[in-house]
């Protein structure tokens, strides 16, 4: 029901947007016989690629990480030449943690900045209320952390490098199994108000009980949340010996805490929102052991993620955590596929709209090898990829730094 309020909203604004666009394009659509070929707004010294994550707001923690891995793709790209000479330029705009923020970051981008595509937005819950008006405007977007169920089938300019809840969370439950193959009793947790946690939430409980386990009770909760002593209560008192949270960095980390405080000490499983190492300085050395499942490992091997690990561990002095790989690899995918197109028709000599079209066709064709491993697309824009790992949190003394320790 909410999808389709969502969904009416978007439309509503989308289609405002799309008379804004045309009166915007209308100076660039003259009569003159240079115009029908002359290069669109931007003139293409420069070639726009939008960049919708949040920077503020307590989904920051994750969409940070996101930016940090696109710059560092602008930076090696365009040292390597751009797209055959013609550099990327990245503009981004903060999405905050909401819908209505994710809304403002598209627009601006689509009609404002011109940009050829948009990677984002940082959450599932905004993709599918932002998602729409890209679609509406035919602006190809790229998502690098929309991991819900349905994100490419929003429409035929949608699609994600980051792999969905159905194929990632499993590994981690099948991890802690081999970790304690004892477990039995299983509590699951999951933020209500937000669709990617939903999402997940799904594919735990179903592998829950395909792995012949019993499922005690699923306690709900809200990403704003912080105080989780009603739901940890009622749930330690069935002695699970396995804690599975849907949830984001920091009520994720907040209830990790709490768990811990109330004295329970079996094995926690974190999903995708908990997938951040900005959440030890909200659990601190209390996230010791949360196991994580991943879809990049910082030691795959290959050049690109060699070069671009090298970079960000120079840059933050730890390892590249996995929202940064999937950033670099949108904004990789997009350089490669302008690459192509630009070979079969040179891009100067495309209108925008034309460019955003024909970019959005490319991208699907290719084949990319990236930090998170060979990627490729299905039709509707879903990712095709190979590698998946689970990971372990080992927090430092201090509590404030800590990384993912891969399992074998
Ligand atoms: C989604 C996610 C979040 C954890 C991204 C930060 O996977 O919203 O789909």
């Amino acid at each position: 029901m909410k999808r389709f309020i969502l969904l009416g909203t978007s439309l509503l604004a989308s289609s405002s947007l799309l008379i804004t666009a045309c009166g915007q394009n209308t100076p660039t659509v003259s009569n003159s016989p240079e115009a029908t070929t002359q290069p669109t707004e931007t003139s293409r010294k420069e070639i726009p690629i939008g960049i919708a994550l949040a920077q503020t707001s307590n989904v920051a923690l994750l969409g940070q990480e996101g930016v940090a891995g696109s710059k560092i793709a602008e930076k090696y790209f365009n040292d390597k030449g751009g797209i055959n000479g013609t550099p990327i330029k990245l503009v981004v705009q903060d999405t905050g943690g909401d819908e209505a923020g994710a809304i403002n970051a598209f627009q601006t981008l689509i009609t404002q900045n011109k940009v050829a595509g948009i990677v984002g937005p940082t959450l599932s819950q905004q993709a599918f209320s932002a998602d729409p008006i890209a679609e509406r405007a035919k602006v190809p977007v790229i998502a690098a952390s929309n991991t819900a169920k349905g994100i490419p089938e929003i429409g035929d300019y949608i699609a994600r490098v980051s792999s969905p809840v159905t194929v990632v969370a499993p590994n981690s439950v099948k991890a802690a199994l081999k970790i304690n193959p004892k477990i039995k009793k299983v509590a699951v947790f999951f933020a209500q108000n937000d669709a990617f946690n939903k999402s997940e939430t799904e594919v735990f409980q179903k592998t829950v009980k395909d792995q012949g386990l019993d499922l005690v009770t699923v306690q709900k909760f809200q990403t704003t949340d912080t105080d989780f002593q009603t739901q940890a209560t009622s749930a330690l008192n069935l002695k699970p010996d396995l804690i599975i949270i849907s949830g984001l960095a920091s009520d994720g980390g907040n209830l990790v805490r709490q768990l811990r405080e109330l004295g329970y000490k079996g094995l926690i499983i974190g999903g995708n929102g908990l997938n951040s190492s900005n959440i030890f300085a909200v659990c601190k050395t209390q996230c010791n052991g949360v196991l994580v499942a991943q879809a990049y490992s910082p030691d795959h091997k290959n050049a690109v993620n060699e070069a671009f690990r090298e970079t960000y561990l120079n840059q933050y002095k730890k390892q590249p955590p996995q929202f940064s790989a999937q950033a670099f690899a949108a904004v990789q995918v997009y350089v490669e596929a302008l690459q192509a197109l630009d070979k079969k028709t040179p891009i100067k000599n495309l209108s925008l709209e034309q460019l955003r079209t024909d970019l959005n066709k490319q991208l699907l064709t290719g084949t990319y090898d990236t930090p998170i491993g060979l990627i490729s697309f299905s039709p509707t824009g879903e990712v095709n990829q190979k590698d998946f790992y689970v990971a372990e949190m080992k927090v430092d003394k201090d509590g404030n730094n800590g990384q993912f320790v891969y399992l074998k």
